[in-house]
């Protein structure tokens, strides 16, 4: 009988901190009774989930100080990959991240450097009859700085010199100088920017 009353006290003991209406003292809770500590717990979430925002936020509001060119154009191309095979090595361009080369043998990527700015530079270059160079004039370029350290030399850089193409691609690359690249591109994103090379979309001007 004894004992029976002695279980059912504990018992009752138990639903009662469970439901919060009496402190538990017999853990390491610190006498906090169930609600306290589910109402702590949510608090954690809840301080987490806001952190996150904070950091999203952040994020989205660097990411509108960029510079993504004229009208922002290149803004839906960022983050996407193009990449082409010179030499030993396969060279990408992450459009406003970041210039690598891959040997093609086997290896790690090595960072060409990460994009700084958008540049304007003037050049004059042949274009092939299927279209792809960049002709002469003056075109949007991408830097991308401070890549890998290169043995003996500067970190590793590259200047992007872009021109109108219909798809996004990459048609040279070049090592100016040990570790400092040039590489030339395709892409409609600079079509309406490059102004007589963008009459191949038909568009009229009013
Ligand atoms: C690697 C590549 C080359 C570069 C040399 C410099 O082989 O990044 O492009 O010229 O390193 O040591």
């Amino acid at each position: 009988m004894r004992t029976w009353v002695d279980q059912k006290l504990r018992d009752m003991r138990v639903m009662l901190i469970d439901n919060g209406i009496l402190a538990d003292t017999s853990s390491g809770s610190a006498g906090e009774s169930k609600a306290v500590q589910d109402a702590k717990n949510r608090f954690d979430a809840a301080k987490k989930d806001l952190d996150n925002i904070r950091n999203d936020q952040k994020t989205h509001t660097e990411d509108l100080q960029k510079d993504f060119g004229p009208d922002d154009v290149f803004r839906a191309l960022k983050g996407q990959c193009i990449s082409t095979d010179a030499g030993e090595y396969t060279y990408e361009l992450c459009f406003l991240e970041k210039t690598t080369q891959k040997p093609k043998k086997g290896g790690g990527h090595t960072n060409m450097g990460n994009f700084v700015r958008m540049e304007r530079i003037v050049v004059d270059e042949d274009v092939s009859p299927s279209g792809k160079g960049l002709g002469s004039g003056e075109r949007i370029a991408m830097k991308h700085e401070n890549g890998q350290h290169c043995w003996n030399g500067p970190n590793r850089s590259t200047t992007v010199i872009l021109a109108c193409s219909e798809n996004n691609e990459v048609w040279k690359i070049m090592e100016e100088e040990k570790c400092v690249y040039r590489m030339e591109v395709g892409t409609p994103a600079v079509c309406e920017a490059l102004g007589a090379s963008a009459k191949s979309g038909g568009k009229d001007e009013l």
